[in-house]
């Protein structure tokens, strides 16, 4: 007898879904789904980072990544790089969900998208009963009244790789859970991370590693 399927591959919109035109609107081969999955205990959250969606020029093909999210029998898509703002200049290649996680008392979820704003990352963050609540198969694109979600910076912050990681936790003790991510391209590539107020997702503090001087000889 065959192991039971997985309950995520019967989620209503398995299958690469179809604009009303008819025109293939997504493209879930190679989108690595599983490559991050976590639990609060009550909800599974899995990724698929390397998921392609079609922009509605339909002549481009976009990894915005996507996730999805169960509780008990219902699965649902969170998707949040799925948006208006197409282009490598926006979020589409955002690879939503390289990296997530869930906070602990807030009942939120966090994922990074290390490819959003020509590779600067972003870390989204949206409530999950809003992620149950407003999900909709017939729509890619879902908006949520909540998200908190880091911006674009100006161009020096390019191929930083912001939301390469993430985990929470209440840093400025105000009783909220702030985002802490690692950002490895940042710096030259030394890479630093950053902690983000989970209040307004404005930047608290960063860090780096500390780069010794190099010594005489550690250079050949
Ligand atoms: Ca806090």
């Amino acid at each position: 007898m065959k192991p039971k399927s997985a309950d995520l591959q019967n989620a209503p919109n398995c299958d690469n879904r179809k604009s009303a035109e008819g025109v293939q609107m997504e493209f879930k081969s190679r989108q690595w789904f599983g490559a991050s999955v976590r639990s609060d205990g009550e909800h599974i959250l899995a990724c698929a980072p390397l998921y392609q969606w079609s922009t509605y020029s339909y002549a481009e093909r976009e990894p915005v990544g996507t996730c999805f999210l169960k509780k008990g029998e219902a699965v649902v898509e969170y998707s949040p790089c799925r948006s208006t703002e197409a282009s490598p200049e926006g979020q589409g290649f955002c690879q939503a969900g390289f990296s997530a996680d869930f906070l602990k008392n807030n009942t939120r979820v966090v994922v990074g998208g290390p490819g959003s704003f020509y590779w600067q990352g972003q870390l989204i963050s949206d409530d999950v009963s809003e992620v149950f609540t407003r999900f909709d198969q017939k729509n890619f694109k879902t908006s949520y009244a909540n998200t908190l979600a880091t911006k674009s910076a100006s161009a020096q912050y390019d191929d930083s790789y912001l939301g390469y990681s993430v985990t929470v936790g209440d840093f400025n003790k105000d009783g909220r859970e702030d985002f802490i991510t690692g950002v490895p391209r940042g710096n030259n590539a030394l890479g630093y991370v950053n902690i983000f107020n989970g209040l307004n997702m404005q930047s608290m503090i960063n860090f780096t590693g500390a780069q010794h001087p190099p010594v005489e000889g550690d250079m050949g």
